[in-house]
């Protein structure tokens, strides 16, 4: 890192050089980019650096293949991983600007949608910090995840162009650019006696990739996140790629543009559109051409590519890099069938994030077939020899395996059975959804294969949860540690167990809580227009929207508190701020309807004078990474509540956490390992439990309307959806929810997610909240029991097991690091 004096310098001279302006007229925008640049340029030797050293090494690499890095931000996480904080901030004041300003000068790219693109991000931060090599391989898509905008409490979707002005960070690589070939037809042509597969009439791309560095922590260590990009061929290689007319360069051109132009929206949820499949094989075929050109590079035989290289599939997503990679090694490399197997299934690790039945991918065959005609058959051959296998292992009941287990049935491809097929790994993402892998929704699969099944508890990043997120914390917990190591240990946090019975620190500890909930106060009265008391409990719930997750049972809960405050006398309550923010998939009806209801149900509680501010409910518009970390910061309770079995891991519940935050929530996920951690008595569990719902959904017995009709209170919330309470010039709006809570839904009984059997419960581990709110010496205790207690999560641990049981990579050795 340069000097305070040259960093100045460097400012001033990139002002000058970008905009022909000296310091004194610069917008915050304009020093924004300075800055940024004048970071990336004390960052670039580092990077050579670390490249090189993976040569001269010989290092195994990671290749972490996935469609979304929900990275947020950079330039402030890169000066902290720097190790240039202070310094920075510094410069910057002398200069007339204050960093956290200029921070907020970026786009926060949002190349993901929730908690897997998020988890990515996470890893790689993790992995730089550890030194291992790896690269993130994904989209630079054009458009990430849409801004959303409340109007008149509907959801609206605002296009995210967040390369509009250039994005600092990124280093475009042209001299990496491969071909990416869709469409026509495979030609068997016999040469020498052996069948050679050449695909002709096709369309084809060129992926172009972006680098963007990736730091350590104060360990000189720099990787790359490389995002392609799609640009049509130009006339002198569509010549020679597809000797092409007029109307398909035109094709092309079009194809190229539409390729990167937009993430899809969805989170656990599967859309089979076309274009999908076609940005997974693009970035796929064009990371594998790379990464086996640059193994190449440096070894002549292929055959030792698994001791050099691994590819992490993160979820289905990336898993027709299976195929692809079969058929580079058997038609670019010419090896046999046996040995392209061979060094694929020891290449391929895959990631399961999801049990939801829709979030499952399955490609109908015709499509899959006629956009990837040589990779498809690919898949059938490997579906082939593999359904020869079941049928020598399960003589008796060989055609039921099959069913439960091909690749290639009713019609379709599903992708998952091939990456557990082909793969070495599958790993769960948290305990509990790892045990639910194996003996349900994958049992067969465990059945036959237990060696590949293994959990990956997920873990999040301390340097943006805490250290960016958290200043105050931060700098508190190091002078009670009386050192900052827990940047890079987390689990040295228990250190401040020794502080949880005395009442000073106990008090500094929640003073720096109230200076954060000021902070979000802050933000939410400059976005939202809100007043917030912030001596209200802090009770939040961010995350994507999804029916599983719940939110509709939070804000059922907020309207029935509020019957009570009007109707119940005797009824009081410490003042509480619900607070929501969540995206909705843009198609996602139900989700869309429920942030209005949360909406509406702020209008009506939020203008009501006569119960004097006990509730209020906060909808933060555009929740996202940057906000996210002011919001964390801020919690005093952290709402988990999905339907038990139906979260895999959750990882908002650790940042809560982290940031002392006890979890109100259920035993799902990553939840079970908090309360594993913190103890029972340091959260607030309620709910069925997953074996119960599974029961429930396996075996019926579980009926709504009798709640519906013995409970009078609940029943009273429920009739509010549809007697125009909180919509009073429309009854019907809230239809939809009120239907899905108690009228069968075609085949499916009504209210799948457990709401109403959830409620009272949910509703008890309220009153226990306020109680131990209420008290605040216990309440200290308990959060600061969450934050000495989070070691277990950070993504640094995730990391070091994947390395252990999955990757084997070796540590890096970077000679002139600090
Ligand atoms: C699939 C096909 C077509 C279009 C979109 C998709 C799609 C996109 C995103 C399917 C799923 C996702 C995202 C899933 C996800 O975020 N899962 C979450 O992963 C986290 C990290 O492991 C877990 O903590 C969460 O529990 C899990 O929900």
């Amino acid at each position: 890192m340069m000097n305070a004096k040259e960093l100045k310098k460097a400012i001033e001279d990139n002002v000058k050089v970008l905009y022909r302006k000296t310091i004194d007229e610069a917008s915050k925008e304009q020093v924004f980019y300075a800055l940024s640049y004048a970071i990336k340029d004390t960052v670039i030797d580092e990077w050579i650096n670390t490249h090189k050293a993976y040569d001269e090494q010989d290092a195994k690499i990671l290749y972490y293949l996935s469609m979304e890095f929900l990275i947020g931000r950079a330039l402030g996480n890169n000066i902290i991983n720097l190790g240039a904080r202070k310094e920075v901030a510094e410069v910057l004041e002398e200069l007339g600007f204050d960093l956290t300003d200029i921070e907020d000068q970026e786009s926060d790219p949002a190349l993901g949608n929730g908690g897997l693109g998020r988890l990515a991000a996470c890893f790689l931060d993790s992995l730089a910090t550890l030194n291992y090599p790896a690269y993130g391989c994904g989209i630079r898509y054009h458009y990430g995840m849409f801004k959303q905008k409340i109007e008149n409490g509907y959801q609206k979707e605002v296009p995210d162009d967040w390369i509009k002005n250039g994005y600092p960070f990124e280093i475009k690589r042209s001299e990496y650019s491969y071909i990416v070939k869709f469409g026509g037809n495979v030609r068997v042509d016999n040469v020498n006696g052996k069948e050679k597969f050449i695909q002709e009439n096709y369309g084809s791309v060129k992926a172009i990739p972006y680098d963007m560095p990736v730091l350590g922590y104060e360990n000189g260590m720099v990787n790359s996140l490389r995002i392609w990009d799609a640009e049509a061929i130009t006339n002198f290689s569509l010549e020679q790629f597809d000797k092409g007319d007029y109307q398909k360069a035109l094709e092309q051109e079009n194809l190229a543009k539409t390729l990167v132009e937009v993430l899809y929206p969805n989170d656990n949820h599967y859309a089979g559109k076309e274009l999908r499949l076609k940005q997974q094989y693009f970035f796929i075929s064009a990371s594998l051409q790379r990464a086996l050109d640059k193994f190449k590079s440096t070894h002549s035989d292929i055959h030792m590519l698994p001791e050099k290289v691994v590819f992490q599939l993160n979820d289905t997503h990336p898993t027709v890099a299976i195929p692809e990679l079969m058929r580079l090694l058997l038609d670019e490399e010419g090896l046999n069938w046996d040995e392209a197997w061979d060094i694929t299934s020891r290449c391929m690790a895959y990631t399961n994030h999801t049990i939801m039945s829709e979030a499952l991918e399955k490609w109908p065959i015709d499509l899959f077939k006629s956009l990837l005609p040589r990779v498809y058959q690919i898949v059938e051959e490997i579906n082939r020899r593999f359904v020869v296998q079941i049928r020598d292992r399960y003589p008796n009941n060989a055609a039921e395996k099959e069913k439960k287990m091909a690749i290639l049935y009713d019609g379709q491809v599903r992708m998952a059975y091939m990456a557990i097929i082909a793969g070495f790994s599958v790993n769960g993402v948290a305990k509990l959804h790892t045990q639910i892998l194996e003996h349900q929704e994958l049992k067969d699969f465990y059945e036959m294969m237990p060696e590949k099944f293994n959990n990956k508890t997920n873990g999040i990043t301390q340097r943006r949860f805490l250290v960016h997120a958290n200043p105050l914390l931060t700098d508190w917990i190091t002078k009670k540690l009386g050192s900052d190591k827990f940047i890079t240990d987390l689990p040295q946090l228990s250190g401040l167990k020794q502080y949880l019975n005395d009442d000073k620190s106990l008090e500094e500890f929640m003073e720096i809580k109230y200076q954060n909930k000021l902070r979000l106060v802050k933000y939410i009265k400059e976005h939202n227009g809100i007043d917030v008391d912030p001596n209200s409990i802090f009770d939040v719930q961010v995350k994507r929207l999804h029916e599983y997750k719940r939110q509709l049972l939070n804000i059922l809960h907020v309207m029935y508190l509020y019957n009570k405050l009007k109707n119940d006398d005797n009824f009081d309550m410490y003042p509480r701020t619900f607070i929501f923010g969540a995206k909705a998939a843009a198609g996602y009806r139900r989700a869309k309807q429920t942030i209005k209801l949360i909406n509406s149900v702020a209008d009506v509680i939020n203008n009501d004078k006569s119960i004097n501010g006990k509730i209020k409910v906060v909808f933060i518009e555009d929740y996202k990474v940057s906000n996210a970390e002011i919001i964390f910061a801020a919690a005093d309770v952290s709402e988990q509540i999905s339907t038990a079995s139906k979260e895999a891991s959750g990882t908002g519940n650790m940042k809560f956490m982290l940031n002392g935050a006890p979890t109100l929530g259920t035993m799902d996920g990553a939840n079970v390992e908090i309360v594993e951690e913190v103890g029972r008595d340091n959260a607030f569990i309620f709910g069925l439990s997953s074996d119960e719902v599974i029961a429930y959904e396996n075996n019926g017995g579980y009926d709504p309307m009798t709640i519906f009709n013995s409970d009078t209170e609940i029943r009273t919330v429920l009739m509010q959806l549809v007697n125009g309470f909180y919509s009073p010039n429309n009854t019907e709006e809230f239809r939809e929810i009120y239907d899905s809570l108690l009228k069968k839904q075609g085949n499916d009984r009504a209210d799948v997610y457990f709401i109403l059997k959830d409620f009272r419960s949910y509703a008890k581990a309220h009153d226990e909240v306020e109680k131990a709110y209420k008290d605040k010496k216990r309440w200290a205790k308990m959060a600061l029991t969450q934050t000495a207690n989070a070691g277990k999560f950070s993504s640094d641990r995730t990391i070091e097991e994947y390395v252990r049981d999955i990757w084997h990579l070796t540590k890096l050795r970077l000679d002139n690091a600090k």
